[in-house]
C-alpha cells in the first residue's frame, strides 16, 4: 500500500488506542480509618491515581517514604493537595500517553487533520486525450497532469478555458501539476489539440 492509503487506518489505529488507553486509566481509592490506610496495600498501574480520604477525626497525611533525586518526596499531602498521582513503575510511551490526556488528544487530532489532508490526483495525456477526462476532487486539492503519450510520444498542454492555469509544451514523461483554492467546474483543452479536452469539478 501507499503512504495516503495507509495514512487513514493507522490514524485510526492510533485514535482508537488513545481511546481504550484513556478509559482504562483508574482511580483508586484508600480509606483512612482508625490510624490505619484501607487498603494496606494496593496494585496499580502506570498512569492510574490514587484518592487518599480522611474518615478519621484525627489529622493525617499520605507521605512517601522515598525520597527522590532532590531529597523530595514522590508525594506528600502535607506539601501538595489530598490527592496526588503516583508512577510506581517506568511508563512505557503508551503509558505515558495515558497519564498526559492533553497531549494524547492533540497527537490524535493531528492524526485526525492528516485524514482530511488535501489529495493529489493523477491525469494521464495519452493517444490524444486526458484520461480521465473528467476529475471532481475537493478544495485545497492538486491535480497533475503527465505525458505518458504512446502515439509517437507528441507533446501535449493542459490549458485551462478561463487562462487560471496553463502549462507549456509537455513532452513524453514531463508533469504539471496546479491547485484548486475555489469551487466551480473548470473545462480546459490540449492547444495544439483542441479536440482533447477535459473537466475539472472543484467540490467544498
Ligand atoms: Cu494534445
Amino acid at each position: 500500500m501507499h503512504w495516503p492509503t495507509i495514512q487513514p487506518l493507522l490514524a485510526m489505529l492510533l485514535v482508537a488506542i488513545y481511546l481504550i488507553q484513556v478509559t482504562t486509566a483508574a482511580e483508586h481509592i484508600i480509606n483512612i480509618q482508625n490510624f490505619a490506610f484501607d487498603p494496606e496495600a494496593i496494585t496499580i498501574a502506570p498512569g492510574d491515581s490514587i484518592l487518599w480520604i480522611n474518615n478519621d477525626n484525627a489529622i493525617h497525611t499520605s507521605t512517601s517514604d522515598a525520597a527522590g533525586s532532590d531529597a523530595g518526596h514522590l508525594w506528600d499531602s502535607d506539601t501538595t493537595d489530598t490527592t496526588d498521582t503516583t508512577d510506581t513503575t517506568d511508563p512505557t510511551s503508551m503509558q505515558y500517553l495515558k497519564s498526559h490526556p492533553i497531549l494524547a488528544a492533540f497527537l490524535a487530532m493531528i492524526l485526525l487533520v492528516s485524514l482530511v489532508k488535501a489529495e493529489d490526483h493523477a491525469v494521464k495525456m495519452d493517444l490524444a486525450q486526458f484520461h480521465p477526462p473528467d476529475i471532481t476532487i475537493k478544495i485545497g486539492d492538486t491535480v497533475t497532469w503527465t505525458n505518458e503519450e504512446t502515439l509517437f510520444g507528441i507533446p501535449h498542454t493542459t490549458t485551462a478555458d478561463n487562462r487560471e492555469w496553463g502549462s507549456r509544451f509537455l513532452f513524453k514523461g514531463e508533469k504539471y501539476s496546479h491547485t484548486f483554492s475555489t469551487a466551480g467546474t473548470y473545462h480546459y483543452r490540449c492547444l495544439p489539440n483542441p479536440f482533447m479536452t477535459g473537466n475539472v469539478i472543484v467540490e467544498n
